[in-house]
C-alpha cells in the first residue's frame, strides 16, 4: 500500500470519509486520493515523493503559485506578532481599503472566514436591506454549504449527483428558487412570478462549479436590469472569479456593476479567508452599523490577512501578471482544444483567463444540463491517465483547472503531451 492509501485508511477511521472536504476524497474518479506533503510554485509532492504539476491550487487561492516569497515573508513576520486577538488590527484596515480600491462596487466589506460565510452573510444583509425572502440561484452554481444554498447546486453536490442535502429543513429552502443558467426569460418568469418578493439573484459570474460555464452575451447585463426592473439585488458570487481574471475580477472584465460581491479563496492566499461588500447603503445594515447581525471570532485573523495582502499586493504591483498570466492560459486552452479535435475525441473546452474545463460530450456546454451529459467514465479514464503522468487535475469532471502564474510554459508544455498521449 502506498502512504497516501495507509493514512486514507487511518483518516476513514476518525473523519467522514477520509476528508475534510467531499471532493479531496477522488470518490468520482474511484481512485485513492493523494495525501500532500508540500508544494512550490506550480509543483506540490505526496507521501510518497511522487511530483505533481498542480491544476488545482487549493481550489483557486494559489493564484501565485504554492510558496510565493512575498506570502511567506508577510505570514513569517505576522505570526511572530501574534496569531489572533480578536481585536481590531491594522492589516483588516489595509485589506478593506485594498479590495474597496481594486473592486470599484465595493463601498465597505466585512472579512469573513470561508466564501460560504460570505454569501451566508450577503445572503442575509440582501434580506435585511430589502425586507424580502425568496433568493434565485442557479442550477449548478455552487456557493458553498450554507442551507438556502444546497439547491441543485455545483461542485461536491453535483460530482456527488446529489439533488441537494440531506439535513437541510424544507423551511430553509422554501425560499430558494432555481434558474437556469444563460437563461433570461427563466429568470424573468421567476421573478414575475414572485413580484416582490425576491430580496436577490445571486450568480457565479461565471460559472465554475459545475465545470466551467461562460454567461452568454448580454446574461450578466440581463440580470443587472431585470434585478433593477423587479428591484432585487444582484450579488455577484466572486468566490472564484474575484482576482482570478483580473484585479477586478470577473465584474470588471464585464463591465457590470452588482449590488453586493462575496470574496474568498485569493484574497487569502491560502488561509482561511471570505469577505462580502458592495453598497455603502446595504452594508451599514451590518452590526454593528446595523440591525443584520453578523460576527467571527477570526474574521480579519492578522496571519490571514498579511496572507492576503501580500498577495493582492503583488497583483496589484506586477503590472504585466495577468496580462502573462491569461495569454499563457489562452494558447494552452486552444492547445488543448486543438489536441482533442485532432484527436477526434467528443468534448467542448471553455475556458476564460487562467480558468477552464475540458467537458467530455460534444457540446455546447451553456448550463447545468449541457453539463451533466458529460461522459463521466472518460472523464475519470483522463484524470486517472493524467495523474499517473504527474498531472494533478480536479478528481471531478464538475470542478474547473486553475492555472498559475508559476505554471511554467515547460510545465504546461508537458501537460498537452500528457493530454496527446491519452487520446493517442
Ligand atoms: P468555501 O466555503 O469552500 O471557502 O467557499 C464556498 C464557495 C462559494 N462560492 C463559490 C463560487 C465557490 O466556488 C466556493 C467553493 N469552491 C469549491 C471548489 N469548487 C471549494 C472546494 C471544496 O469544496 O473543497
Amino acid at each position: 500500500m502506498s502512504v497516501s492509501e495507509t493514512l486514507f485508511d487511518r483518516a476513514k477511521k476518525c473523519i467522514p470519509g477520509g476528508v475534510n472536504s467531499p471532493v479531496r476524497a477522488f470518490g468520482s474518479v474511484g481512485i485513492a486520493p493523494r495525501f500532500i506533503t508540500r508544494g512550490a510554485g506550480d509543483r506540490i509532492w505526496d507521501e510518497d515523493g511522487k511530483e505533481y504539476i498542480d491544476y488545482i491550487g487549493s481550489w483557486g487561492p494559489m493564484i501565485l503559485g504554492h510558496g510565493h516569497p512575498a506570502v511567506l515573508e508577510a505570514v513569517e513576520k505576522a505570526v511572530r506578532d501574534g496569531l489572533s486577538f480578536g481585536a481590531a488590527t491594522r492589516r483588516e484596515v489595509e485589506m478593506a481599503e485594498l479590495i474597496c480600491e481594486l473592486v470599484p462596487s465595493i463601498e465597505l466589506v466585512r472579512m469573513v472566514n470561508s466564501g460560504t460565510e460570505a454569501v451566508m452573510s450577503a445572503l442575509r444583509a440582501a434580506r435585511g436591506f430589502t425586507g424580502k425572502d425568496k433568493i434565485i440561484k442557479f442550477a449548478g452554481c455552487y456557493h458553498g454549504h450554507t442551507d438556502a444554498m444546497l439547491v441543485k447546486a455545483g461542485s461536491g453536490v453535483m460530482t456527488q449527483g446529489l439533488p441537494g442535502s440531506a439535513g437541510v429543513p424544507a423551511g430553509c429552502t422554501k425560499d430558494t428558487l432555481t434558474a437556469v443558467y444563460n437563461d433570461l426569460e427563466n429568470v424573468r418568469e421567476l421573478l414575475e412570478a414572485n413580484k416582490g418578493e425576491v430580496a436577490a439573484v445571486i450568480v457565479e459570474p461565471v460559472g465554475a462549479n459545475m465545470g466551467v460555464v461562460l454567461p452568454e452575451n448580454g446574461f450578466l447585463e440581463g440580470l443587472r436590469s431585470l434585478c433593477d426592473e423587479y428591484e432585487a439585488l444582484l450579488i455577484f458570487d466572486e468566490v472564484i472569479t474575484g482576482f482570478r481574471l483580473g484585479l477586478s475580477g470577473a465584474q470588471g472584465y464585464y463591465g457590470i456593476r452588482p449590488d453586493l460581491t462575496t470574496f474568498g479563496k485569493i484574497i487569502g492566499g491560502g488561509m482561511p479567508v471570505g469577505a462580502y461588500g458592495g453598497r455603502k447603503e446595504i452594508m451599514e445594515m451590518i452590526a454593528p452599523s446595523g440591525p443584520v447581525y453578523q460576527a467571527g471570532t477570526l474574521s480579519g485573523n492578522p496571519v490571514a490577512m498579511a496572507a492576503g495582502l501580500a498577495q493582492l499586493t503583488v497583483l496589484k504591483e506586477e503590472k504585466t501578471l495577468f496580462t502573462k498570466l491569461n495569454a499563457a492560459a489562452d494558447r494552452f486552452f486552444t492547445e488543448l482544444d486543438k489536441i482533442l479535435t485532432d484527436a477526434g475525441q467528443p468534448h467542448c473546452l471553455n475556458h476564460i483567463g487562467s480558468l477552464g474545463c475540458v467537458f467530455f460530450t460534444g457540446g455546447p456546454v451553456k448550463n447545468y444540463s449541457d453539463a451533466q451529459k458529460s461522459d463521466t467514465a472518460r472523464f475519470t479514464a483522463y484524470f486517472a491517465h493524467m495523474l499517473e503522468q504527474g498531472i494533478y487535475l480536479a478528481p471531478s469532471q464538475f470542478e474547473a483547472m486553475f492555472l498559475s502564474a508559476a505554471h511554467t510554459q515547460e510545465d504546461l508544455d508537458r501537460t498537452l503531451e500528457a493530454v496527446k498521449s491519452f487520446v493517442g
